[in-house]
């Protein structure tokens, strides 16, 4: 699917409208800074980087609630930017990688994907289910509610209406998760879909979990996957500066694994690290959630250990 010379376009999303706590608008420029684009460089891919999208002006504008969602016209707008680029780099045969900002973005990074490559599925990867709906959520951030825009789950909102809700609920597979609210529980018993919580990582451990996520969403290992890796998968003593920490995540190793075995497969034509917030946290933890959010971009883009 990524053509030669592979080519990784990075796209930059600074944006934390999706959620309340500033700072994750800072993610994407301090992976930038850490040196993330030298680093894939150093592992073989030609990087195609120009700088970080510019938001500013779609969320500075007034957008007061719809129903309980927070900032839905600027979510919305920012995911619709956002879902262009994405699919304008894959269309090139280019492999973006975005960094967040707030996961509501992969509302925009798995549309784009899917327009390019209409069969892709998705593996996501977060403590979090973020499949609530406009009915279900308790807390109105939209970046807990991505999964159920992309699935056409839910009341239809007017502002969102260019998302087309084609992902099937059987292309898609969580790991990691130990933090969904009753009605995600619902949602994900009532669409079939399959999730590997860290109860079944704990279980069966990362190795044979991932064997079975992707027997689940690809069995024939043929179907492009869209990788959205949120980085509040991992444990909090791993990567400590994120917006809603959960303890019981998974560990370094385990989040690297994934990335490793999924890249492995030849299949990724789309990766985003969501939720780095460099603000949440003193300079040190900081430094090793950055540090993290790069070491799990170049295990998805193929450094080995070896
Ligand atoms: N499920 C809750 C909490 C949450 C979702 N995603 C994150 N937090 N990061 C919600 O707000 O929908
Ligand atoms: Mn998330
Ligand atoms: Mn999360």
């Amino acid at each position: 699917f990524i053509s030669n010379p592979k080519t990784v376009a990075i796209v930059g999303c600074p944006f934390s409208g999706g959620q309340g706590k500033p700072g994750v608008d800072h993610g994407p420029i301090r992976l930038v800074e850490e040196g993330l684009p030298k680093q894939l460089e150093e592992l073989g891919w030609k990087v195609h980087f120009d700088g970080h999208h510019q938001f500013e002006e779609i969320s500075a504008e007034n957008d007061p609630p719809i129903g309980k969602l927070k900032n839905p016209r600027c979510v919305s707008r920012v995911c619709e930017a956002v879902a262009k680029a994405v699919g304008d780099h894959a269309k090139k045969g280019q492999l973006p990688l975005t960094l967040g900002g707030d996961h509501s973005l992969a509302m925009g990074t798995i549309s784009g994907t899917l327009d390019q490559y209409p069969d892709a599925c998705v593996v996501w990867v977060d403590a979090h289910a973020d499949i609530n709906t406009p009915e279900t959520t308790d807390s109105g951030n939209i970046h807990g509610m991505p999964v159920s825009f992309l699935l056409g789950l839910g009341e239809k909102i007017p502002e969102f209406s260019w998302i087309k809700p084609t992902l099937k609920p059987s292309r898609l597979v969580y790991i990691g998760l130990r933090d969904v609210d009753a009605g995600e529980k619902r949602i994900l018993k009532e669409n079939g879909i399959k999730a590997f919580s860290m109860h079944e990582v704990d279980k069966y451990g990362i190795g044979k979990v991932v064997e079975m996520a992707l027997d689940h969403v690809n069995p024939n290992r043929d179907r492009p996957i869209h990788l959205s890796f949120d980085v509040d998968a991992l444990d909090p003593t791993v990567a400590p500066s994120t917006g809603t920490p959960v303890r019981g995540g998974l560990t370094f190793r385990e989040g690297h694994y994934i990335c490793e075995e999924i890249y492995e497969t030849g299949c990724l034509v789309a990766v985003d690290i969501m939720e780095v917030n460099p603000s949440l946290a003193e300079p040190d933890a900081v430094k090793q959630t950055v540090a993290v959010g790069c070491s799990l971009a170049r295990s998805a883009l193929g450094e080995t250990l070896l």
